[in-house]
């Protein structure tokens, strides 16, 4: 296992399209183990490859109390059932800043789990919310795309200068 380094905004490999996972095999099962560690690690409650800059289309979730409930989702696609939620949304990728976001409240999920088996399952509330962000990542959206444009630049800005420091500090 190992730690993967997540991409920040405003970096625009975070912008990459996913491809699909043709095959699931030892590698794709490795990069998920990776993703999984870095998750927990973070921590955060879900990661998508696109954010370790691996441009395939593979998500680990786990919004479990106990960090004990991992899911994993390859080639995941969803369709919207009905309902709208707001909910305050962070990214790993945008650390330290929150913004409320209007998602689909009831979604289908359709997946292939890491053994290549396809499964389906309906989704709500939380788990709904972070599906629906992380396929965004997959296809290179961010949470901040969804906020008006002066928030956005805003972050980038911040995130621009603090990133700047923090290379300065490592010189
Ligand atoms: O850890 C995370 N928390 C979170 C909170 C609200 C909505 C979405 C998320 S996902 C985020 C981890 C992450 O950046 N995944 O891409
Ligand atoms: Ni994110």
């Amino acid at each position: 296992m190992a730690l993967l380094d997540i991409l920040e905004f405003p970096d625009p490999k975070l912008r990459t399209k996913a491809k699909p996972v043709t095959d699931v095999n030892d590698g794709i099962r490795k990069l998920v183990d990776d993703m999984l560690e870095t998750m927990y690690d973070a921590p955060g409650i879900g990661l998508a490859a696109t954010q370790v800059d691996v441009h395939k289309r593979v998500v680990v979730i786990d919004i479990s109390e106990e960090k004990d409930q991992p899911l994993v989702l390859i080639n995941p696609e969803f369709t919207p059932i009905d309902g709208e939620q707001e909910y305050d949304e962070g990214c790993l990728s945008v650390p330290g800043y929150y913004e409320t976001v209007t998602r689909v409240e009831r979604i289908r999920l359709k997946a292939t789990d890491r053994d290549g088996n396809p499964f389906e399952m309906d989704c709500n509330e939380l788990l709904s919310i972070c599906i629906q962000h992380e396929i965004d990542h997959l296809d290179g959206i961010l949470f901040v795309d969804h906020i008006s444009k002066l928030k956005r630049e805003r972050i980038k800005a911040k995130l621009v200068k603090a990133h700047k420091a923090a290379a300065k500090a490592r010189r």
